[in-house]
């Protein structure tokens, strides 16, 4: 029976990546004095890696493979990459990512029915917080039971790794959750846990492959939620 809902971050909840994540990762080149600029067409071909350091370390390999890699490499991809988060989290406060439309009305309405959620992400925990902090409000974060974020598990989505650390923190077996997902990588991930998955689409996964998917949405609805079509009456 359902129990839970298992939400990822980008892409899902906000639209974080092209006016979050992208110019975050543009401000830490420039403060590094690289002359490195991710334009939005480059940035969805580097979204097919997951995870920021990840990301970086793909960029060199594929798109800038003149770039001389410095002796202490993993130092310099690990201090680009917190400059990343300090400058994402700032834009976070600033406030200029709100939730995807019927986010908010989803969430409380999970809420007024007591399930169970969670975020499973790739993104960095501090990523999560000032997103909720500056959307939701600063103790939302509290109504998600696990966050599984960032480095927790080695091997980032496609991989069900993050799923499964989840659902083993919950004591949950995959047959009481659902996860809401946007991306290709996203429902790979959720899949491969053997989860039910919804997706919203946006601008960068709409031509994704989401034939695994339970259901495919524009969007979260305002008036009738999405979990509630799986799983009958979540009310009951
Ligand atoms: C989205 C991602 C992340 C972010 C960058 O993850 O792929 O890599 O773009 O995050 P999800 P960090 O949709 O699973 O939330 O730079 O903090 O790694
Ligand atoms: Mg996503």
């Amino acid at each position: 029976t359902l129990q839970a809902l298992l939400f990822d971050v980008d892409g899902t909840l906000a639209d974080t990546e092209r006016d979050g994540h992208r110019p975050a990762f543009n401000m830490a080149f420039e403060e590094a004095g690289l002359d490195w600029n991710w334009d939005e067409a480059l940035y969805g071909e580097l979204l097919a890696v997951t995870g920021g350091k990840e990301r970086i370390r793909f960029y060199l390999e594929k798109f800038n493979t003149t770039f001389e890699k410095p002796e202490n490499f993993d130092d310099f991809v690990k201090g680009l990459h917190a400059a990343k988060t300090k400058f994402y989290t700032q834009l976070m406060a600033e406030g200029k990512i709100p939730l995807r439309p019927g986010v908010e009305n989803l969430i409380n309405e999970a809420r007024a029915a007591n399930m169970r959620m969670a975020v499973v992400t790739t993104t960095t925990p501090e990523n999560v917080t000032a997103l909720l902090e500056n959307t939701l409000g600063a103790d939302s974060e509290s109504w998600f039971e696990v966050i599984a974020a960032g480095d927790i598990v080695p091997a980032k989505k496609p991989a069900p790794d993050i799923y499964d650390w989840a659902l083993e923190q919950m004591n949950l077996t995959p047959a009481d959750a659902i996860a809401f997902e946007d991306s290709s990588n996203g429902i790979q991930s959720s899949v491969a846990a053997n989860l039910k998955t919804i997706i919203t689409i946006n601008e960068y996964t709409k031509e994704d492959d989401f034939s695994a998917a339970d259901l495919v949405l524009d969007q979260m609805g305002e008036e009738s939620n999405p979990f509630t079509v799986l799983a009958g009456d979540a009310h009951g």
